[in-house]
Order: C-alpha cells, then structure tokens, then sequence
C-alpha cells in the first residue's frame, strides 16, 4: 500500500490532522493499535481554546460544538476556601469553550468514517522505517497478517506511550521532564455541576478541581499520591475528600451520586527536541506533555497539528519546503510558554512534599498577588484562553 501521509495514531491529533489532509486533498492513513472504541472510552481533557474551537470549525466538525458546547468567559480560583474569579471576558475579551475531548474525538471520528478514508484500528506491531531518508515505511500486523505502507512522510500522533519517539536514535533527541509525585483522581457523574464555571481549588490537604461536561454532567478530581491506587476510593470516600478541599457554601451544594468514571492521570511536564526528523514529525502528547492544570493538553496537540498539516499542503502545493522546515522550531516555542504556564498553575495550586510552612506562604502570596493584581489576572487570562500564535 501506498500513501502521502503515514499518521501514526487516532487520538485527537492523529484525527484532527487526518481531517485537515482529507480537505485538501491529500491523502493520508490512520494506524490505531486500540479499537475505535476503547479510543472513545478514554475520559481526558475537557477544555477547548478558541484557536482549538476555529480549527474544528475549519475541519467542517463543529456542528455538535456549536449545539453543545459551553462557553465560560471567566474561572474561579479558590485557596483554602477564599474563592476569586479571574474575569477572562472583561480582562482581555476572550473566553474558552467546555467540551469533553470524547465529543471531540467523536466528531473527528464520524467525519473520517463518513468520508471513506482510511483508518486502521487494532493494528499490531506498528514499526516505522527509514524515516531518515526519502522513502518512509510503516509496518503493523492486522489479522494475523503484517502490511507494510510506503509514504511521503510519517506524523508520530501515537501519544506519550507511542512508538514513534521511541524509534528516533537516543543521539538524536533530547528529553526534559519533571515527573511530579502525585496525580489527580477524576470522577464523571451525572449530576448538575456545582458552579457556572470551574472551580480551581488549594487547600492543605491537596488540590481539587470542579468541572463538568454538560449541564447535568459533572467531571470533578482530587490531588492524591503518585502511588494511590483507584480501588482504594469509594465514592463516598472521594465526595468526603472533594467538600474538604472546597468553600464550605461550595460544599454544601455539592451534588454527589454513583460515579460512571473514576480513574488516576499521573502528571507530569515532558518535552522531546526537536519533534522533527527527516520525515517523521511528532505531534501532540507524543511531543510533549504538561501537567492537566491549565487544561492545555489537547490544546497544544491542535495547534501542532494545524502547522503540521499547513506544512504538508505548502509541500504538496506550491513545493515549498519552509513549513516543513520551520515546524520544530514552531512547535517548541509555544510549546514552552505552555509547559511554564501549566508547571506554574500546578505549583500555585498542589501540595508538593517540599512545599513546607515557607513554601505554603508563597502560594498564599501568589493567591494574593493573583486577586489584587490586573496586571497577573491578566497574564493568567491570556495563558489559561491560550496564546497567540
Ligand atoms: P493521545 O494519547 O490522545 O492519542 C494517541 C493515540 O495513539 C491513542 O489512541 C493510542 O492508542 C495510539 N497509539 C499509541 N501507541 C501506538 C502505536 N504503537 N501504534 C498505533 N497507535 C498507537 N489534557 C487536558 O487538557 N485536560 C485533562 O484533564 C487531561 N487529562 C488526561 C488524562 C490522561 C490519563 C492522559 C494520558 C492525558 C490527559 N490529558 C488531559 C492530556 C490529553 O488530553 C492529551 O493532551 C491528548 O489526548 C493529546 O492527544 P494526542 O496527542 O492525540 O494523544
Ligand atoms: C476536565 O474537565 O476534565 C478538565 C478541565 C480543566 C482542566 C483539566 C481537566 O484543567
């Protein structure tokens, strides 16, 4: 088999730069080694900017969007019960969208399905090949039988776990990572959420976060020990631990019921130089990772993807190859300012087992600087609704 693009995984990335192909013409296969379902199963990310919003109005999958997504023009920060909104609307005139990556990855999903190109789930063994030269190669096994696809180029899109980095030689990539020693616990419940708008909260006894996916369908998660294990929470044990961390009017409107998800993201703030070589690209969480705190995850994965595709179609177009060679240098400068912005709002709002008395006192400041202070309302606004290219 032959095609233009090799897109190694159907996360968001992976859809998302399929998507942005197939309308321009190029054509482009998708190698899965999960179901199509269980890639839905995943309860992930629930915040979009509106850079993320205008891409899938661009890729023609934004009706479901439109209909039911949830505009939030400000958020909350709460420390140890003092609550303050950060006003993104009225401090820089931009707001986010509240719509879960499931839905999404769905759109994405049924666009593809819908437009016959090819997509192949439960793939076996993917390998990539001589992606260092002008002739790249995937391999996968399917049914008992291995294939092989020749390409143009290779898009890594299989996320932190994939395979594409890892088939990059160790000299030719560098790795900054900081791993940190707790993670979040997360809950789906069909219950009306506790707030018009998320709820970011520090307390002593951990971070909480209260937010939702629709109007009768709230995501909530607590900070707990990078080792905790999901069958230790109940969900009477998880609803006692969220009212702890929150305002106590907070708590008490707190509508609990039995949980439909319930799982543990480790976190974590990864970065692979450079995310280009030769012909494979990488992309999304394959590339980088940040920790969910600044809901920047997703995120940052459609924006790669958007210079990816608009690299590919300068290629194929007019032969010009400045796309191509500029997307590393790209990608990592706005891959940067995000792992800073999503390490610093994780910093101000867990608990670290070197925080200490000194240490709490300084979040207390930054809590403080953060609701008396424009000038770092609005630098928390322009970060958290995404920056500009
Ligand atoms: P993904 O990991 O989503 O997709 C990669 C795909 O590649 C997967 O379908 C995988 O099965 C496939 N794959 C892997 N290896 C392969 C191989 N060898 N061959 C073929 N396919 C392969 N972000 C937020 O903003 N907010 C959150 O709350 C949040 N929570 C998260 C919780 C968890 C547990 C994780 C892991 C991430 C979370 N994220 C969150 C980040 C998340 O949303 C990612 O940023 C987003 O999924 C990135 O999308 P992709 O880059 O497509 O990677
Ligand atoms: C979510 O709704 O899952 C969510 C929202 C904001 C975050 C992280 C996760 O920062």
């Amino acid at each position: 088999m032959r095609t233009q693009v090799a897109i190694i995984g159907a996360g968001p990335a992976g859809l998302m730069l399929g998507r942005l192909l197939e309308r321009a013409g190029i054509e482009a296969v998708i190698i899965e080694r999960r179901s199509a379902d269980y890639v839905l199963g995943r309860i992930r990310a629930g915040v979009l900017e509106q850079s993320t919003v205008e891409l899938l109005a661009r890729a023609g999958v934004d009706e479901r969007l439109k209909a039911e997504g949830l505009v939030h023009d400000g958020v909350e920060i709460s420390f140890d019960g003092d609550m303050h909104r950060i006003d993104f609307s009225g401090l820089i005139g931009r707001h986010v969208t509240v719509y879960g990556q499931t839905e999404v990855t769905r759109d994405l999903m049924e666009a593809r399905a819908g437009s016959g190109a090819l997509s192949i789930y439960e793939a076996e063994d993917v390998s990539i090949h001589d992606f260092d030269g002008t002739r790249p190669r995937v391999r996968y096994r399917k049914d008992g039988v291995t294939h092989e696809i020749a390409c143009d180029f290779i898009a890594g899109c299989d996320g932190f776990h994939g395979v594409t980095r890892a088939s990059v030689p160790k000299k030719a990539i560098q790795i900054f990572e900081r791993v940190y020693h707790f993670g979040w616990l997360g809950v789906l419940v069909d219950k009306p959420p506790v707030a018009e708008e998320l709820i970011y909260a520090h307390h002593e006894r951990g971070f909480a976060l209260c937010s939702m996916r629709s109007p009768s369908r709230s995501r909530y998660y607590v900070q707990v020990d990078a080792d905790e294990k999901v069958e230790a929470w109940s969900d009477e044990r998880f609803w006692d631990e969220l009212r702890r961390r929150l305002n106590p009017e907070v708590a008490e409107r707190l509508a609990t019921g039995p949980s439909i998800e319930k799982s543990i993201a480790p976190l974590r703030s990864f970065v692979a130089e450079p995310v280009r070589f030769g012909r494979l690209f990488l992309a999304g969480d394959a590339a980088h990772i940040v920790p969910p705190t600044g809901a920047k995850g997703l995120n940052m994965a459609m924006h790669d993807v958007r210079l990816l595709a608009d690299a590919f179609i300068e290629h194929y177009g007019d032969k010009s190859g400045a796309g191509i060679e500029g997307y590393s240098a790209k990608v990592l400068a706005r891959t940067w300012k995000t792992e800073r912005f999503s390490w610093w709002m994780t910093s101000l709002l867990h608990v670290f087992p070197t925080t200490g008395a000194f240490g709490r006192r300084i979040q207390r400041a930054e809590f403080d600087y953060l609701t008396s202070s424009r000038a770092a309302a609005t630098s928390l606004a322009e970060n958290y609704t995404g920056l500009p290219d």
